[in-house]
């Protein structure tokens, strides 16, 4: 897709998978959800990605119902593209994990890669402040979890997903993921060109080292030449910088409090928004201009915020 001129900033609004309520930033109300993903839309993120969660205690969700309570608010309230989780949490099956995407037919969906460990558990020793009783131990727990996406699972989720014209968001946590997603490719899974998540810094995945991006990113221009297009997370305490580098790379950028409570060094940040701020006065400081949800529309050949079902 050659260096596109504009930088696409999606923010993780909600979280869920490893990120609990401990931060007092994150949502878990429908109000809170809608509140911050508008925010974070009006500070320049042209694309929200989006986990639900139960309402009453923050667990992560993938009910239908509390889906449907929040994605219209925000439709009414930014048209930033949306892009619904299918990752939902660690001990769900693939077929439950899908169902949002499959009700709601967004713009954008997320697509795990690979099988792996996907673990927080030191969490549990440096946080006391549990907001509800559940969180301690998921998050204690998440030691003896596996994130399940196996070919199989894959194959579920993208044949299932196939008629509503989704554009994912290929998750990739490690250089393997990427050959995954080539092979789901030459069998007929997905079609060139791509939109590729380079994720650093999850224990179990690759870690948050500028190396690191650099191959993700040389392995990635093996497998897909130049058309696909990428974008880095960078897990906890790497999101800002890694960003930076990315978006200096010609990629696209996520940051958001799914994927790190920071703003900066051992400081939380207030919410998503604040974090798209600062990602955004970075990219603009730097010389470079981010994209409007419609110039990320072209630049990624999305649908249409006219052909989701909510
Ligand atoms: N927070 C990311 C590291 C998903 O929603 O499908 C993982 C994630 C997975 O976003
Ligand atoms: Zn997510």
């Amino acid at each position: 897709m050659g260096r596109q001129k504009k930088t696409v900033i999606t923010c993780a609004v909600t979280g869920a998978i490893h990120t609990p309520t401990m931060s007092g930033s994150l949502p878990f109300t429908y109000d809170d959800i809608a509140t911050q993903a508008a925010e974070a839309a009006k500070a320049g993120a042209s694309i929200l990605h989006l986990h639900a969660r139960n309402p009453k205690d923050g667990s992560p969700s993938v009910d239908d119902k509390d889906f449907a309570s929040f994605l219209p608010r925000i439709k009414q309230a930014t048209d930033a593209v949306v892009n619904i989780s299918t990752g939902g949490s660690l001990t769900l099956s693939i077929q439950d994990r899908i169902t949002p995407a499959k009700t709601f037919s967004p713009e954008m969906c997320s697509m795990n890669m690979g099988s792996m460990n996907f673990s927080f558990h030191p969490l549990a020793m440096r946080f006391d402040d549990w907001k509800f009783d559940w969180e301690r131990d998921y998050v204690a727990n998440s030691d003896g979890n596996i994130f399940r996406n196996t070919f199989r699972d894959i194959k579920e989720a993208a044949d299932t997903l196939a008629p509503h014209d989704i554009k994912f968001e290929h998750e990739c946590y490690d250089v393997g993921h990427l050959y995954n997603l080539k092979f789901c490719m030459d069998i007929g899974l997905f079609k060139a060109p791509v939109f590729i998540q380079f994720i650093f810094g999850i224990l179990g995945g690759i870690g948050p080292e500028v190396d690191n991006l650099i191959f993700m990113k040389r392995t990635a221009d093996r497998l897909f030449g130049d058309n696909y297009s990428w974008s880095v997370l960078g897990a906890g305490g790497a999101q800002m910088s890694l960003a930076t580098t990315a978006s200096q790379m010609g990629g696209n950028v996520r940051v958001g409090l799914e994927d790190s409570l920071f703003i900066s060094h051992g400081k939380l940040a207030e919410s998503s928004a604040q974090q798209v701020a600062k990602i955004r006065r970075i990219i603009e400081d730097l010389g470079s201009e981010v994209a409007t949800p419609n110039e990320a529309r072209e630049i990624l050949a999305l649908k249409g915020g006219d052909r989701v079902a909510f």
